[in-house]
């Protein structure tokens, strides 16, 4: 959290205290994670409102995606609701959970949310914006999950197998399933806990990485037969031209990790995946492999953001001029590096 590791740990202390002193005031609480949900953020909340369920509390779970058929699998995720039209009546505590800000929740969730009288933040993105009115944030580790899993070790909660799965999950899949710089070796004793605590680590690996819907090899086929590989292989970008999701049957839920399927080009420095969304903007979704070609700060001159390796943009205009602008920006960034070609 950018701060001296013992007074960040002083703050987490006093976080968890405040936290505690919430959870003996009431009784029926929300729990919600953000929009076009991740892994960690399903696994997170499932676990959270397993545990208070656990402590004999009305929980009330809540995405406005709902639950990805990938992680429909998990003991608990049969408690996602609807979004309520509005906060419901006498509910005091909502607890947010892998949202950096508020607006992560989504548009609806954002309006339905809004009323909730004490919120609670838990999350560990760096730029988390700390909305919350208790902030459980320790930014930069590896996943929300791994949040949750050391807190619930310091509350006592019982780690049952359905609540370790769902911190299982939410903890490989933020961690590239343990590849990323995150997995430190506090991480994988976690990982090795859980899966003491009976993660069925077969089972879980086989549904959230080795099955994918057929619709999802039908837009990578897609993919594969019209991307363009160009500054010397440094560059490699796909454009989803409008009617493709028709045309193919697809939905937003297909073309979320499009990205990945180009950028692990060997060669390619920085990828990109253009797509007209439904309210007439262009989404551009930039990937780098290269720590000197900070994808964020492109996305930044058209009015977006993210972290140095990964961004997005979403701007307005004409899906092909759109890309050329992009495209002309990272290729710029790409001949000023060292032995790059101009
Ligand atoms: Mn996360």
């Amino acid at each position: 959290m950018g701060l001296p590791f013992e007074l960040g740990r002083v703050i987490l202390a006093a976080m968890y205290e405040s936290l505690a002193q919430l959870l003996l005031q009431h009784d029926r609480i929300g729990v919600i994670s953000h929009f076009r949900p991740d892994g960690d953020a399903i696994g997170s909340s499932v676990a959270l409102a397993l545990a208070l369920k656990a402590m004999g509390k009305e929980v009330h779970l809540w995405n406005e995606d709902g639950v990805p058929a990938r992680y429909a699998f998990l003991e608990g995720a049969e408690l996602m609701e609807p979004l309520p039209a509005a906060w419901p009546e006498g509910m005091g505590l909502l607890i947010c959970v892998d949202a950096g800000d508020w607006k992560r929740l989504g548009d609806a969730a954002m309006a339905a949310m809004e009323a909730a009288p004490v919120k609670v933040n838990i999350d560990h993105h760096d730029t988390n914006s700390r909305y919350g009115d208790v902030n459980i944030v320790e930014g930069g580790v590896a996943a929300t999950g791994f949040v949750l899993y050391r807190m619930f070790r310091e509350f006592g909660v019982e780690i049952t197998p359905a609540i370790a799965t769902a911190l299982y999950v939410a903890i490989s899949t933020d961690t590239g399933s343990f590849q990323y710089s995150s997995t430190t070796p506090e991480v994988m004793r976690a990982a090795a806990d859980l899966i003491g605590a009976g993660v069925d680590v077969q089972d879980v690996n086989r549904r959230v990485y080795q099955e994918i819907p057929l619709t999802t090899l039908i837009v990578n086929r897609e993919v594969l037969n019209h991307m363009v590989v160009e500054e010397h292989g440094m560059l490699s970008h796909y454009t989803m031209e409008g009617g493709t999701r028709e045309r193919l049957g697809i939905t937003m839920e297909d073309t979320k990790d499009l990205v990945d399927i180009i950028r692990v080009i060997q060669g390619v420095k920085a990828s990109v995946i253009f797509e007209q969304l439904d309210d007439g903007r262009v989404r551009a979704s930039l990937r780098s492999k290269d720590p000197r070609v900070n994808v964020a700060e492109v996305a930044q001159r058209f009015g977006g953001g993210g972290h140095c390796m990964a961004a997005g943009i979403r701007m307005r205009g004409e899906l092909a001029d759109c890309r050329e602008r992009v495209l002309a920006a990272l290729r710029e960034v790409l001949r000023a590096l060292p032995g790059g070609r101009a």
